[in-house]
């Protein structure tokens, strides 16, 4: 094995995962930005052999979790309750291999997390500052900085919150917004004193910048490049305590109502769920210098991983610190940005109810196009592509010759390889570097390329089949037939073990299909994988086509989220001037029964109505058919404003408007009558 973190060999690894917030389920952008990756990283390691630890959870404290609870209506405690097990459902049924999947509402996390708070606090590792935060007056509470909205000071945007900008994606202190407003009561809020504890982030830069600028040049560039930045800035002292009713309490006397800040307690939770798994042998996961430790996370989590959380390692003391954080940035969904609050993203809950047992072909996308470099975008039609011309056209396809042809020519035993020509051995010598090269880029965090080269092995089987013509060759020579597919079929046992851990369900499989029993990685590269005479089972579709129907349905879906999201964000037109009565009553509005319609030639939009006022019967035309269907409204009762000056629309004198409600989206409906009032009565 080739070792590229700095070629050195560690006995054991320690791999985390970023803890999800427990404040929705998870969907595409989590997996493919941090859970997939990790859980192929851990699967090859454990096929090579290594002894690790494989560490999730769910992180239930924080802001969020007390909006989302606010909204519904519940308590915190009721919103993470759900949400983790939906969260820990969805990370099973997806083959995550964690070995432990614990919450930081956990007993043990918060004894884990009130013990290192207090080693800091007692070896005066904090500095305690009192300083203004924003109070709500009336609900008397201090505001985290999501409770406050305002306008933004960069781009205007009247709804800000007070860490960020979604608009214009500044980040923000609560005290730049311009008529900052609490979320809680809808009042201004007032500035008061508070007293907090702060790591002087400051007192580590020097460490800081030695450890990481000089001694990981090998970290990926997206995540060096944000921790220079980081610290060519200059590192302050950061509050690792808030004015909180939901977190872990603050374990010293005069902290009443303030809680440990949740990316203060968040990380120690991956201690805290390993000592809860393992107990006291938790140590050599986290103490022993020659363990590995690695952070998958989003690049939303790079200064926490590689700037706080090491800087609160150091200060404890007795903690290892992690050896990588390969940091993915973010996967966008047709081409906007994945957001929980407005509903654009695909969970993965509702994913397995549409998609059923498919759970790798969404591995497989989310790898193949897995945001390692830069942002990326997930679409429906590339999903449909990938799976039906990579995995059904290249990897299920091969296989499936080959175990159909096996089947055919040799009754579904593997065939004798007799002697070997040049086609063949070139062929092995390409196999046999497969593992090698595969395992290289896993370990270098190269998923994407990984996965491909496990397709080129695929495509490979696929040339030597294509090429070596064994459905010919069994007219004139079976022994050829023979060795032909004996060798596809070995390189079918090769890609069953490469591919476990980019596919594990599919390997599983293929694993059975072939009788092949249990091997390490770097078995794999060889082609007696399966012996001679040994019997394989009858062949079964490794991967269906997507239809398009399919795809549409979720394209659909999407697009129903997206009316929705503009509806729901819509701006109200500001109020007209006032007018008088007079003015209102010079309109003269009836109600009027539609008697015909019909559309009005070559026009997309208009209709000519026939409309019984109960004073006449006229006609009227109405730019409502790309809403209204002629046949749907005969009978219909209307507003018709009828004193309106006649005028001609395609030819036709229409006199008087119907009158109709429109929405943000420009959407028409009637302005109704809900009783049964006879034609001409009026409206005022
Ligand atoms: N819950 C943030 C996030 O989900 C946070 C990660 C914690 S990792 C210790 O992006
Ligand atoms: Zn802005």
């Amino acid at each position: 094995m080739t070792y590229t973190d700095k070629n050195r060999k560690f006995k054991r690894y320690t791999v985390t995962t970023a803890l999800p917030y427990a404040n929705g389920p998870i969907h595409i952008g989590h997996m493919a930005g941090v859970y997939v990756p990790a859980d192929i990283y851990c699967r090859y390691l454990r096929l090579q052999g290594e002894d690790i630890f494989f560490i999730g959870g769910s992180d239930e404290h924080g802001v969020p979790v007390t909006i989302r609870a606010k909204k519904e209506g519940c308590t915190p405690q009721d919103v993470v309750d759900r949400y983790h097990s939906i969260i820990k459902k969805s990370f099973e049924e997806f083959g995550m291999t964690f070995d432990v999947y614990s919450r930081t509402t956990s007993a043990t996390h918060e004894k884990t997390a009130s013990e290192f708070f207090l080693k800091l606090y007692n070896e005066g590792k904090f500095i305690e500052q009192t300083t203004k935060q924003y109070y709500d007056e009336q609900e008397q509470t201090f505001l985290a900085d999501r409770y406050i909205t305002g306008t933004c000071p960069i781009c205007g945007n009247e709804h800000a919150y007070g860490d960020q900008c979604e608009k214009c994606g500044s980040s923000l202190n609560a005290t730049d917004l311009i008529n900052p407003k609490s979320a809680l009561s809808g009042n201004a809020p007032v500035l008061k004193e508070t007293k907090h504890w702060f790591l002087p982030l400051n007192d580590y830069e020097a460490f800081l910048k030695e450890w990481i600028l000089e001694n990981h040049k090998e970290w990926k560039v997206n995540v060096y490049g944000q921790c220079k930045s980081w610290l060519d800035n200059g590192l302050q002292p950061r509050a690792v305590t808030r004015d909180l009713d939901w977190g872990i309490k603050v374990p010293v006397k005069g902290a009443d109502g303030k809680v440990l800040y949740v990316w203060f307690d968040a990380p120690i939770g991956y201690i805290s769920n390993t000592i809860e798994k393992v107990g006291d042998d938790w140590r050599k996961w986290w103490q022993d210098k020659e363990t590995k430790l690695v952070h998958f996370i989003g690049k939303d989590n790079i200064v926490f991983h590689c700037i706080v959380f090491p800087a609160m390692l150091k200060a404890h003391g007795d903690f290892i610190l992690p050896e990588n954080v390969p940091a993915n940035e973010f996967l966008n969904l047709e081409g906007d940005k994945i957001s929980t609050s407005r509903s654009w993203a695909v969970w993965l809950n509702e994913y397995l109810e549409d998609f059923p047992n498919k759970q790798d072909v969404l591995r497989y996308v989310l790898c193949a196009n897995a945001p390692e470099t830069k942002d990326n975008d997930f679409t429906w039609k590339d999903f449909q592509t990938r799976n039906n011309s990579e995995l059904v056209a290249i990897l299920g396809n091969f296989v499936n010759r080959t175990i159909v042809l096996t089947h055919k020519y040799f009754e579904g035993k593997v065939p004798q390889t007799f002697e070997l020509n040049e086609t063949d051995k070139s062929a092995m010598e390409e196999i046999k570097a497969y593992p090698e090269k595969i395992g290289t880029l896993i370990e270098n965090y190269k998923f994407r390329d990984a996965l491909f080269e496990l397709m080129n092995l695929a495509r490979l089987g696929n040339k030597y089949l294509t090429e070596n013509e064994p459905w010919k060759t069994i007219k004139t020579d079976e022994k050829r037939t023979s060795a032909v597919l004996n060798i596809s079929l070995q390189i079918c046992a090769n890609l069953a073990i490469l591919a476990e851990p980019f596919l594990p369900f599919s390997s599983q499989k293929l694993q059975k299909m072939l009788n092949l029993a249990k091997h390490s990685w770097t078995q794999a590269g060889s082609i007696s994988l399966l012996p001679q005479g040994s019997a394989i089972n009858t062949p079964e579709l490794l991967f269906e086509r997507i239809e398009d129907e399919a795809i549409q349905k979720q394209t659909d879906k999407l697009e129903a989220t997206k009316k929705q999201n503009l509806l729901n964000n819509a701006e109200v037109k500001p109020q007209k001037e006032n007018i008088s009565f007079e003015d209102f009553e010079k309109m003269d509005i009836r109600i009027g029964k539609v008697l015909q319609a019909e559309k009005v030639a070559k026009t997309k939009k208009l209709l000519k109505l026939t409309v019984d006022t109960g004073i006449d019967q006229r006609t009227i035309v109405s730019g409502i058919a790309e809403w209204y269907k002629p046949e749907d409204i005969i009978g219909r009762r209307v507003a018709v404003l009828v004193n309106l000056a006649p005028k001609e629309l395609k030819g036709i004198e229409s006199r008087g408007m119907i009158l109709m409600a429109e929405n943000a989206l420009g959407e028409l409906s009637f302005v109704g009558c809900d009783k049964d009032f006879n034609a001409g009565s009026i409206v005022r």
